[in-house]
């Protein structure tokens, strides 16, 4: 399989975890919006990363992507199949997504997005509202995340979308701050120690490296 977008991205990584945690080989190779494949602008028509090609078949969207692998190959389950524990699952990708990206956004963009990619400064005022803001989901997973073990019970696609966007963060000299969130950086050491999660970092280092 291919996954198309750059690994530093919370979507692009969340899908590498979902690859990684099923066992599928992937490749990952170099992605440029400037000068996108002919499968990128088939695969995601709104130009988003990540997209999936697997053999003929072409999707976008880190949702999308997660489902479908979760459908084609069902051991380790990612969404678990007690319903409440369903539902606990997709609640936390949806934080991760919906709202923690969102409110983290402004800060990535200006301090990682606009430096990198347009070579000037971007707007700092803009990044440290977001982030003041982005505190607000911090406090809610410091509250939520168990003692042991994962965010819905089992590990799930909630564990991923969520430490994924934590991840991004160290891009942007926002690493966890262990003291304020002890829980969630108890969590956050379970999961990054994951063997998957090991090997997705691996990939990303070397991207990033040559990038
Ligand atoms: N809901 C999508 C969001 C994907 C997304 O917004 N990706 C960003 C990168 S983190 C992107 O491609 N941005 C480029 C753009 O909006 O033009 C997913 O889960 O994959």
């Amino acid at each position: 399989m291919e996954l198309m977008g750059a690994l530093f991205s919370p979507f692009v990584r969340k899908a590498a975890l979902v690859l990684a945690e099923k066992g599928l080989a992937f490749e990952n190779p170099p992605f440029s919006f400037a000068e996108p494949s002919e499968d990128f602008l088939a695969a995601s028509p709104f130009r988003k990363i990540p997209a999936l090609k697997d053999g003929d078949f072409l999707i976008s969207d880190s949702t999308a992507i997660a489902a479908y692998l979760d459908a084609l190959h069902p051991e380790p389950a990612l969404y678990p199949a007690e319903p409440r524990a369903r539902a606990r699952a997709v609640w936390f990708e949806e934080v991760a997504d919906t709202i923690m990206v969102p409110k983290a956004g402004p800060a990535i963009y200006n301090r990682f997005v606009v430096p990198r990619m347009f070579g000037k400064p971007g707007d700092e005022g803009a990044a440290v509202a977001a982030m003041k803001a982005f505190a607000s989901a911090m406090d809610y997973l410091e509250a939520s995340v168990p003692d042991d073990g994962w965010l819905a019970g089992d590990f799930s696609i909630g564990d991923i979308a969520v430490g994924s966007v934590l991840r991004t963060l160290d891009y942007i000299g926002e690493s966890l701050a262990v003291s304020r969130y002890p829980r969630v950086a108890s969590w956050y050491g379970r999961l990054t120690a994951r063997p998957a999660w090991q090997a997705v970092a691996e990939l990303e280092a070397a991207a990033f490296a040559a990038a």
